[in-house]
């Protein structure tokens, strides 16, 4: 039996960049629970909210220094109990980001643990008395020493977030309690935070010649997210998904996979480095359109074959907007954001829409450092610099790769803030709100926000987007990617033109499929439809789906 949330659609929020209720600079609860008839008419099934506790915000939140209290910027518990209570009274489950690789230092476990090497809580974090190669994933060693503490502390990201140590049972049972303790508020889902690196191994070996870390899919991994389950999400109706760095398929399977009893989904990201020269984020560069197909389609046939479950994605706070980075958020904006939508949801998995790509915003192309407020970012400015390379190369990275390219104000109208807050927000908007927002496209059944929310529903319709196979029919293409999607009942044709261009190809099982004589349009983002045949034509960015 299929279970109901592989018909699911998750909408992403950064409560720090969605909606301020009470009108200052950044978003709160008491926003979000004021635009849930918004997200209901949508038709999300999920709210999967990014850090809300009490947090010191070197990381937006991921850096958490009480994991059973709201941070006072979002309001307090009633307001996340109503929250919990209205988006359930619309149907909606909300998710809850549990990020437990690592804590702020501000944590009082690590405040307790730095007092003394005999000190009940030392082993919930991970000390050494030299660092080894291993590097922060901001920049620099991963390893930070701490007076105070006589030794070195890792941190695979900011120094203000120190790993904890999974290898230590009484760190694993406070972990399950609070995350029973969210649960018991009515908490339907959780979002793990990297957490395919919470297994370190013991002797901490140096990553090797060629950039092997010995942390990710670490050796206990599996173990410990088969206790989280056996201790948590058993007997319990709980979606989980589990944000995957650097993993492989096989790993995924098996985080995946119904059998193991660990987790329903996963993020991988191995789709969104295609724009990483030799692997390198820091590198203005444009993305590499065949190796993204090659990427989703072993994904997607080696999920479905093996039987695990994908979190199927664009974009995320962490990452640029997806229009800007495999768009064309000029001319063809609102074309472009329609064809995007139309690939992704085609797919197997559950698709994850985060905030504003549904109405199709773009990068804010921010030109000065000033105008950055994430960690990651400022960390790579200052290393780079240091580093000698020339600060317009510098900027020309950070404008296309930044994380804050995502974080920019949820765009509601044309307002002076953008109907976000009632002052200048924390992080300047991007510069096209009065013409891209919500409330332009509310009412226009062309709209890229409709374009969504017919996808959205298409996923509840037809069960070929749920159970169906894969099989991509323009593997080498340089502009089409066209699928299928196949049970015996049904067969999906995708079909997008990811270019400016009018490009056609000739495809004999799509004329095959075409003289069953059943074919029909479920969705398109141009009103004339060419008809499915062997000759594919498809003018600039256009995507359509047929059903046969
Ligand atoms: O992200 C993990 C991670 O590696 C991201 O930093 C992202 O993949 C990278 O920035 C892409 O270059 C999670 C959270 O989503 C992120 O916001 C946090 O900063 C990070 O973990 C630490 O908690």
């Amino acid at each position: 039996m299929t279970p109901d949330w592989k018909q699911s659609v998750v909408y992403q929020i950064y409560p720090k960049s969605f909606c301020s209720a009470h009108g200052q600079a950044t978003g709160d609860l008491a926003g979000v629970t004021a635009r849930l008839d918004y997200l209901h008419w949508l038709g999300v099934d999920w709210l999967w909210l990014t850090p809300i506790y009490v947090s010191p915000q070197r990381d937006n939140g991921y850096d958490v220094a009480d994991y059973r209290a709201i941070d006072p910027r979002y309001g307090d518990m009633a307001d996340f109990e109503r929250l919990v209570t209205e988006a359930g009274r619309r149907g909606m489950g909300v998710m809850l980001d549990i990020v437990v690789n690592h804590t702020s230092t501000e944590h009082a476990w690590f405040q307790a643990a730095r007092q003394s090497r005999d000190n009940p809580w030392r082993d919930f974090y991970l000390w050494r008395d030299a660092p080894n190669t291993w590097q922060s994933k901001f920049g620099g060693s991963a390893w930070e020493y701490d007076p105070l503490a006589g030794q070195y502390y890792l941190h695979l990201f900011d120094t203000s977030q120190a790993d904890l140590n999974w290898d230590h049972p009484p760190l694993r049972q406070a972990v399950f309690d609070m995350m029973r303790f969210w649960l018991d508020k009515g908490v339907r889902g959780f979002r793990l935070d990297v957490i395919n690196l919470i297994s370190k191994p013991a002797d901490f070996p140096d990553d090797d010649s060629d950039g092997r870390r010995f942390y990710t899919d670490g050796p206990h991994v599996h173990d410990h997210l088969q206790q989280m389950h056996r201790e948590v999400f058993a007997g319990r109706d709980v979606l989980t998904v589990g944000e995957m760095s650097s993993t492989s398929l096989a790993h995924c399977i098996r985080y995946s996979h119904p059998d193991q009893h660990e987790l329903s989904m996963t993020f991988n990201f191995h789709h969104l480095k295609v724009d990483y020269p030799d692997g390198h984020k820091w590198v203005a560069a444009r993305y590499d359109f065949i190796a993204l197909k090659r990427i989703l389609s072993t994904w997607q046939e080696g999920m479905h074959a093996g039987g695990g479950w994908n979190a199927i994605f664009w974009c995320n706070h962490d990452q640029p907007r997806v229009l800007s980075r495999f768009g064309d958020a000029g001319a063809y904006r609102v074309q472009s954001a329609k064809l995007l939508a139309t690939a992704l949801h085609g797919l197997q998995g559950t698709p994850y829409v985060y905030q504003g790509e549904e109405i199709g915003m773009t990068n804010p192309d921010f030109a000065e450092i000033t105008q950055y407020r994430d960690v990651e970012t400022l960390n790579a400015h200052r290393l780079l610099l240091a580093g000698g390379v020339p600060e317009a190369e510098v900027m020309a990275a950070i404008r296309q790769k930044s994380r804050d390219n995502a974080r920019t104000p949820m765009q509601w109208d044309a307002s002076e803030h953008a109907g976000f807050s009632g002052e200048a927000p924390w992080i300047e908007l991007a510069p096209n709100w009065r013409e891209v927002n919500v409330a332009a496209q509310r009412d226009d059944p062309d709209s890229v926000l409709h374009h969504y929310r017919r996808l959205i529903a298409l996923r509840k319709q037809h069960p070929v987007l749920v159970d169906g196979d894969y099989l991509c029919l323009t593997p080498d293409h340089s502009a089409l990617w066209v699928y299928l999607r196949r049970t015996p009942n049904a067969t999906l044709v995708v079909a997008c033109n990811f270019s400016g261009e009018t490009v056609g190809d000739t495809l004999p099982s799509l004329g095959t499929l075409a003289a069953a004589g059943n074919a029909r349009v479920l969705i398109a983002n141009h009103p004339d439809t060419p008809a499915l045949g062997a000759e594919l034509h498809l003018r600039p960015w256009e995507a359509v789906m047929w059903l046969a």
